[in-house]
């Protein structure tokens, strides 16, 4: 199958290659330079008509939404190598819970966090109250995720999994916006053990390096 994934440094995409790497999937990696618009050229928005990274080029077909490829990748490459659950097991409706309350549902917020609060939105959108009503509500989420990992070392169980990542990664990034994680034991060890992982350290910080 040839794969060939369209990223930028400390974007969206960069889960996506953690992905990849904690995959060991063989593919071709394609960084856009986001400030100089590379992302807007007409030959990009053939693949991806939003515009943005990530996409991923499946044997000439295009799929985006960061969310949307990790899942695929999980059932395509994760099942043989234990970091996916198989098609069928309760763990498999578990997985695409969990990744898509974490992208969807909790992401959402993240976004309406991020207008309401953000200096790089227009003033008239900016709203205080709004903001907190934001932090109220995800914190009752955060709540809800620490709950689920009281007796779990790992959102399915004893082991590492792709939907680790993909509930990390936006958890993490909602700490970067200002989404205080402290209060939630569980969920902040987890987060710590998620940041040791090998893969984890080496995408993000060359992904630091590159941005
Ligand atoms: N919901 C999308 C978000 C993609 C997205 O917003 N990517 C940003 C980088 S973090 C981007 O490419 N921005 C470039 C632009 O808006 O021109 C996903 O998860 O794939």
């Amino acid at each position: 199958m040839s794969l060939t994934l369209y990223a930028a440094p400390m974007s969206s995409a960069t889960p996506v290659v953690h992905a990849m790497a904690e995959l060991g999937v063989l593919h071709e990696l394609v960084m856009l330079d986001l400030s100089a618009g590379e992302q807007k050229q007409p030959e990009y928005l053939a693949i991806n008509p939003n515009g943005v990274v990530p996409t991923l080029v499946v044997d000439g077909t295009p799929m985006f939404e960061a969310v949307a490829i990790m899942q695929w990748l999980g059932e395509t490459y994760g099942v043989e190598r234990g970091l996916w659950p198989a098609a069928g097991t309760p763990d498999r409706l578990q997985a695409l819970s969990w990744t898509t309350w974490a992208y969807v549902t909790y992401g959402g917020a993240v976004q309406r966090l991020n207008l309401s609060q953000s200096d790089r939105v227009d003033p008239a959108v900016r709203h205080a109250p709004m903001a907190e009503y934001c932090l109220r509500e995800m914190d009752a989420m955060l709540a809800t995720l620490d709950a689920r990992l009281a007796d779990r070392r790992w959102l399915l169980g004893d082991d590492f999994s792709l939907a680790d990542l993909i509930v990390a990664s936006v958890v993490i990034y909602s700490s970067y916006c200002g989404v205080p994680l402290d209060g939630h034991r569980n969920l902040k060890d987890w987060t710590d053990r998620f940041q040791q992982r090998e893969a984890f350290q080496k995408t993000w910080s060359q992904a630091g390096q590159a941005g």
